[in-house]
């Protein structure tokens, strides 16, 4: 096995199930994201855990995304960045709580988050992101007249530009969902010694070229990424919505809004399998992480897609505020390709 055929996964686990990955020594386990509302009691462990303040929907109290990858591994923190590796991948965590002081305390903490995981990676030497996950508490507020989300957009903005001198093109795929009040920023993301293809959406702006009118400082994510490793090629599906172009479509229509997602992320997965060359991926072969603003709506979502989407894997909903005020409902996805098909 080459380097850069080393697997990697993701399976998304009850507290029990993940105590079983702990009774086996964490030993394919590369990194954890725990979604609960709740205190989830967890010991201490060298394997990076992000506490996400999410719920989930449905009958689960948490939900455990684990990635998984070959060990050996080597874990440990850089600055505020808890990290584990094993040469091919990292994931890595960081949680900030902001200052509360004048208003630029989310703009800072934001910043700072950024700036230390830009610096983890420079220390390990892995120069790629591939995937970056923002939980952000009170994305919607509105703190001296301008949204968090928008705050968060500057600052994220800021330590592009610092840290890498670019902020379109080649940068990750992203997500950037609400958390409640009172928590902390939570970033977390894996990283790779080979770089993925950013893949933009042929139904959607690119959201680092969106206009002025939804931030002076445009998001920094790319629709998603794609990894070429021969063995097991693999999709990052950004967080994805109802928009077309650069605007909401559907406002107030959650049935509407799941739609336009499915097929915004029909579309993104045609884009990928056409820069790929070859038929990889499979729009219901991937794993699914749906985002809803209301608890309410998650029987329209479920059916919509169990109807028009018939997933071969759980889909995990979340409560979660979206970082548009006019949008219900967002949907991430990974997706791990086999071998390339002949068209
Ligand atoms: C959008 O397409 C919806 O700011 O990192 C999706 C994915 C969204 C990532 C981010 C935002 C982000 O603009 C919101």
């Amino acid at each position: 096995m080459t380097r850069s055929d080393t697997p990697l996964g993701v399976d998304y686990l009850t507290p029990e199930q993940l105590d079983g990955c702990r009774a086996r020594g964490w030993a394919d386990v590369l990194g954890v994201a725990v979604f609960s509302s709740g205190e989830v009691p967890l010991q201490a462990t060298e394997v990076p855990l992000a506490r996400v303040a999410v719920r989930p929907l449905g009958d689960r109290p948490a939900v455990c995304e684990v990635w998984r990858s070959a060990g050996p591994f080597d874990s440990g923190t850089a600055g505020l960045v808890h990290y584990r590796t094993n040469g091919q991948f990292v994931f890595g965590r960081v949680t900030l709580a902001e200052a509360d002081s004048d208003g630029n305390g989310f703009r800072f903490a934001t910043e700072r988050a950024y700036a230390e995981v830009f610096r983890c990676l420079e220390t390990l030497g892995f120069p790629h992101i591939i995937r970056i996950w923002n939980y952000l508490p009170e994305i919607n507020r509105e703190v001296g007249g301008l949204e968090r989300y928008r705050q968060f957009n500057e600052a994220r903005q800021r330590a592009f530009k610092a840290f890498r001198g670019q902020v379109n093109g080649n940068v990750p795929a992203a997500c950037a969902l609400g958390s409640p009040p009172g928590g902390s920023l939570v970033v977390y993301f894996l990283a790779g010694a080979d770089a993925g293809i950013a893949i933009e959406s042929p139904r959607q702006m690119s959201a680092y070229n969106y206009p002025p009118q939804y931030g002076e400082f445009s998001p920094t994510f790319a629709r998603a990424t794609l990894m070429r490793a021969p063995a097991q090629p693999m999709l990052f599906v950004s967080g994805t919505a109802s928009i077309v172009g650069h605007r909401t479509v559907h406002p107030g229509d959650v049935l509407a809004q799941t739609r336009e997602t499915l097929i915004n992320i029909r579309a993104l997965v045609a884009e990928a399998n056409r820069i790929a060359g070859g038929q990889l991926f499979a729009a219901e072969q991937l794993k699914y992480k749906a985002y809803l603003r209301h608890p309410g709506d998650m029987r329209i979502v479920v059916d919509e897609l169990r109807r028009a989407l018939q997933p071969a894997e759980p889909v995990v909903y979340l409560n979660a505020d979206v970082c548009r005020a006019d949008l219900l409902v967002e949907i991430e996805a990974v997706g791990i390709g086999g071998p390339p098909q002949a068209h």
